[in-house]
């Protein structure tokens, strides 16, 4: 396998090992700002994990995700259970708006880098970031308690499905985020490798190692009082914002009126909330109401 720079920066912990990325400037301040006025255009989802035709397993509840998110290019619905190839890879990519110019710009040039710095067998032939998580983080108010909040600015261990490099925009405070292994049950997860991601960075991850061998998680978000992002979500506090570049092959991605009749009925009360404020998803629902 083709070396990898290793790289010591500024809020990384330790050396960035093989397989992984970290530029801790990456956005510039002009790029930030034009980031920043755009996520002023958004309504971001508060997503419900199941739905009617997507109930929950045994032993498991209903429950909201920890975290309003948007999703670009596709979007994975939790309802839906997101997308998990080799074989949840139908009906589960719903498409949704492009990147504003500013990010197409900005994946441009982590292709362009991710390209010369993995290995070939680690990037599929028709990669291309064409999906972007949108993830919120921060503190909502609890119900029916006045002014107390609740802090939601944590990932559990997951891995990414989608195929190769993950490249991943911050903004706002620092977070802590972990790559780990499982350990026996009862045992505490071993924290393999952690990166502090600061305001404007970029981070990059590829290769079996990451992608598959270990799961990452978010630890925590800082709190210092230094960011805060007025965004459109009733009684939620935004201190970080994260995007995180995905690719989904193109022939996964569907229309809305592609989905099957049960899946377009979980998920058309989302897509009728998005197109509220968004002209693509006012198009989406547009000859689909529901029956
Ligand atoms: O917020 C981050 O830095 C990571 C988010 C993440 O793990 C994900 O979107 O899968």
């Amino acid at each position: 396998m083709r070396p990898l720079r290793s790289l010591r920066r500024k809020g990384s912990v330790g050396s960035v090992p093989q397989g992984q990325l970290y530029d801790s400037t990456f956005v510039t301040a002009a790029d930030r700002a034009e980031i920043v006025s755009w996520l002023d255009t958004l309504w971001p989802l508060w997503e419900q994990r199941f739905s009617a035709h997507h109930p929950p397993p045994q032993g498991q509840a209903q429950r909201q995700l920890l975290r309003p998110v948007y999703w670009l290019g596709n979007w994975q619905f939790a309802c839906l259970d997101y997308y998990r190839p080799p074989h949840g890879v139908l009906g589960r990519c719903v498409r949704a708006e492009p990147f504003p110019p500013v990010l197409a710009r900005l994946v441009a040039q982590v292709e362009q880098r991710s390209r010369t710095l993995f290995d070939p067998e680690d990037v599929p032939r028709d990669w291309h970031l064409n999906t972007c998580l949108v993830n919120f983080y921060g503190s909502r108010l609890a119900s029916g308690t006045g002014e107390r909040r609740v802090d939601t600015a944590r990932v559990g261990e997951h891995r990414d499905f989608e195929p190769g490099p993950v490249a991943s925009i911050s903004l706002g405070e620092r977070a802590l985020f972990q790559f780990v292994r499982s350990q026996r049950p009862g045992e505490r997860d071993a924290v393999v490798s952690q990166t502090w991601l600061e305001d404007s960075s970029l981070q990059v991850f590829g290769g079996e190692r990451w992608k598959k061998h270990h799961f990452h998680r978010v630890q925590r978000v800082e709190d210092k009082g230094f960011h805060r992002f007025a965004l459109h979500v009733e009684g939620f506090e935004t201190r970080r914002v994260n995007f995180t570049f995905r690719y989904v092959p193109a022939e996964h991605v569907i229309p809305f009126a592609q989905l099957p009749k049960d899946s377009q009925d979980d998920v058309r009360g989302y897509i009728a909330e998005l197109a509220r404020h968004s002209a693509f998803f006012a198009e989406t629902i547009r000859g689909h109401p529901a029956d």
